[in-house]
This record gives structure tokens, sequence and C-alpha cells, in this order.
């Protein structure tokens, strides 16, 4: 008897830790991609605005340089796995020669009518090794039957378009913005949704609530300080979510759709050149690498090409000095010097450690200590995303001392501290959902000093 009960007692905790929603493995490709960029080039590019209002003439759009290689080089160089292009944006221009509309660069003097961007851009980034992925926004204020149901088949044949035939996508961007003034729609996003996953089954789906990634609820580069990878969406729709609640997350959420976030290296998310002094320093943007990857999330920068057609010098000069910098912090993990802390330095999740609620481990650095201002943990997140509240504690004088108190982890929590030399850490995971907790990874560094 006594074993039955315990037989059912192993069942109903098996099924329990399984009721936590786990990430697909094109969302764990996703999140492990770390930093992703976003090119928002259209006719805005050269009317000096964030949005048109789809009266622009196609013959304003005239990039004199265009070469897609320059972008796709200067991301692959900053280390960038994947870009996403604005193949339409809200004024309805369409940077491929698309058969159902006249608005695009068919009619501009680009290239005499017979360019196509999405193409060149599509087929530089494989070259550079960069995943693709675009950006197709729902809101069209050229198209005459925008608010009608006919609107439904036009955007599926855009998007048809676009998933059949540029070649594999890694990504597709559903923006759910909508100026006040816009006319009363209602987009079959599940239609649009079925499509891509019938028509590109490794691309993840962006939009406010998901499917696949969702909106980390500003658009400043502030991955929320507690971030869970899972959401209940109901209620909530592009365009209609509550900002708060995505950036945090929800740890009872039934489905998993971790935050992505989205940033500009400028203040707008089109070129202006009066913008040209305000690029964000590559501290800054070291900065925003904190903010989102060390938060559970993903970081899309947007690094928007110029009237030229081209990345500008002072944009792409940041990027790789940011990337320069975090290779720099993140070269020499020394937690690898820790004789127990193989499988916590292996790279792998599924070589991960137990941790016990309420129970401290020990994690031994090695004999001598080590001196180093900056931590990264992972947790097992193949098995779902448990811990809610840790604690980190560095061997000093001859005690415990208390380095950080955090709530989150996930995929990823960097810690930012002042140096400390110490041999050994101790963790203590102060709340978790149920189920088992893992410790998957722990990484120790010393940072840049361009940091
Ligand atoms: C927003 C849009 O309205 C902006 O123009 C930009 O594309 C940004 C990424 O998403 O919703």
């Amino acid at each position: 008897m006594r074993y039955l009960t315990l037989f059912f007692l192993l069942i109903a905790t098996l099924v329990q830790a399984q009721d936590l929603p786990l990430p697909h493995s094109r969302q764990l490709a996703w999140q492990q991609m770390e930093t992703t960029a976003f090119l928002h080039f259209t006719v805005n590019t050269f009317t000096d605005k964030e949005w048109g209002d789809g009266t622009e003439s196609p013959s304003i759009f005239s990039p004199t340089k265009f070469d897609a290689k320059q972008w796709a080089t200067a991301l692959k160089a900053a280390g960038f796995k994947l870009a996403i292009l604005t193949a339409k944006h809200h004024d309805g221009f369409c940077l491929w020669p698309s058969k159902y509309t006249e608005h695009s660069v068919k009619n501009s003097p680009w290239k005499n009518g017979q360019g196509d961007i999405v193409r060149e851009v599509a087929d530089a980034c494989r070259a550079a090794g960069l995943k693709f992925g675009f950006y197709l926004s729902p809101w069209d204020r050229h198209e005459p039957s925008y608010g009608t149901a006919a609107y439904n088949d036009f955007y599926k044949n855009q998007l048809r378009e676009l998933l059949t035939e540029y070649g594999e996508m890694y990504e597709v961007w559903f923006d759910g913005a909508k100026g006040e003034n816009a006319k009363d729609m209602h987009y079959d996003f599940e239609g649009y949704w079925a499509m891509v996953r019938e028509l590109q089954p490794k691309a993840v789906m962006f939009s406010d609530v998901g499917p696949d990634v969702r909106w980390v609820g500003n658009e400043a580069g502030n991955g929320g300080e507690t971030c869970w990878s899972t959401i209940i969406t109901q209620g909530m729709a592009p365009g209609v979510a509550d900002a708060t609640y995505l950036n945090r997350g929800d740890e009872y959420g039934d489905k998993w759709i971790p935050a992505e976030t989205d940033v500009s290296i400028r203040p707008g998310w089109f070129y202006h050149p009066k913008e040209d002094d305000k690029v964000r320093s590559p501290q800054n943007l070291v900065n925003l690498y904190y903010q989102s990857v060390g938060r559970n999330s993903l970081l899309l920068l947007n690094i928007p090409p110029n009237r030229e057609g081209l990345l500008s010098a002072q944009d792409v000069t940041n990027i790789k000095e940011f990337r320069s910098i975090l290779d720099e912090t993140f070269k020499k993990n020394l937690a690898k010097k820790g004789k127990k802390l193989a499988k916590l330095t292996d790279g792998e999740f599924n070589t991960a450690i137990p941790l016990t609620t309420m129970q401290a481990q020990v994690l031994e650095l090695g004999k001598k200590p080590l001196r180093f201002d900056r931590i990264a943990l992972q947790e097992n997140i193949l098995n779902g995303q448990r811990i809610a509240e840790a604690k980190l504690e560095y061997w000093s004088g001859g005690q415990w001392k208390e380095l950080a108190t955090f709530s989150t982890i996930g995929y990823k929590r960097l810690l930012r501290f002042k140096p400390i030399e110490t041999n050994k850490l101790r963790i203590t995971v102060l709340r978790a959902l149920k189920g088992q907790v893992e410790l998957a990874e722990i990484g120790v560094y010393q940072s840049s000093s361009r940091e």
C-alpha cells in the first residue's frame, strides 16, 4: 500500500513538473542568438518622418549608394545573428515588387524600378552568415482595401510572397501599432500566423503577445527586473496589451512567450540627419545588453540605413566597439577553474545541477581567490522557468557576505557589482515554482575597462 502511495505521489510530481510551459526548440534557438538587428528603411528615410501617411510618391525612394552587403557585413562583424527588415511599414510602401500593389520599389527611380531591396538584403545576410526575417506592418495607410475584410486577403497575399520567394525566414514581426485615426480594421491574426507556421516553420513570430515572442513593453531597452518567459494572453491582442504586464511576464503564465527588447541606436526608428550626433555610444549599447539579455530577454537593436542606402559610419563604429567590449568582458569564464563546476561551465542546459529551495549550494572556484565584477547565471529552461527569488553570497574574511539578491533568472541573469575577491560563491534559491529547480550555467568574469 505504501509503495502504491509513493508511486502515485511520484506520478503526481512528474505530471505537476510538466505542467509548466516549456520553450519550443525554435524559441530556444531564438533566445540563444541574444543579439539581433532591426533595419528600418522606407520612404520615411527620405521624408524625414517616423510614420508615413501613405501618400508618399514612390519617386522619392532613391538610395544613391544602396549596398546590402555593407549592411550585412557590418552587422555580422558586430556579432548580430539575425536581421529583420521593414519590408512594409505603416505607409504601405513595399521594398519588394509585390504583385498586389503599385506602391512599391517597382515604381521608384531606384534601379529604374527593376530592383528588390528585400531580395538583396536577404541574400546579403545569408552570404554573410546572418539569419533573416521581416516586418510586414498590418496597419497600411496606402492600401484602399484597408478597413474591409478584403484587406486580410491582400495582407495574406503579401505575406505569402515574402514567405515563399525569399528563402528561409527566422522571424516575422507583426507590429500592433495603429494610429488614432486608423480605420476600424479587424485583422485575421490567426490566419496570418497559421500561414507563417505552415510556410516557414523555423520562424518565430513576434507581436505584443506572441504567439512565439512578445514585446518587452517599452522601446527604451528595458527588460523587466523580474522577467518571466511565460504570460497569459487571454484578453490581449497585438495593439491591445498591458505594457507593464508584458515587461514582467507572469509566473502563473500558461504560455511560453519570452520577451524581445526592441530599441533603436538613434532616437528614431528611421534615419534622420539631425540625429547623426545622437547615436548611442558603445557603452550605452553594452548597458542595453545587460538590461535585456541580462534580464532574460533578447536585444533587437535597430540600426537604420541612411538616405544613401548605407549604415552610417558612426553607427557602424559604435556597434563594432559594443561587440568588442562584450567579447572582452565575457572572453574568459573564471569559474572554469572550479574542479567541480564542469557541468556548470560547459554551455549546455542539460548538464544542470539540482537546487533545493532554502538550501545553500556552495560553488568552489578554486584554491586562490579570484577577482571579478560580473556573474552570469542560467537556469535549465528546458524544464521551464522556476526560480522566483535567489541570493548569491561570497566567501571573504572567513565569512559569507551577501553579493546580490534578485528575482528571476530564466535563460540568463547578468549581475554587475564592484570587483570582489573570493574563491567561493554560494547560491540559495529563496522561492521557486513547483518542480525541480536546476542551475545550468555559471559564468564569472572581470569586465573590460572600456565598459
Ligand atoms: C512601432 C512602430 O509604430 C514604429 O514605427 C516602429 O516600427 C516600432 C518597432 O514599432 O510600433
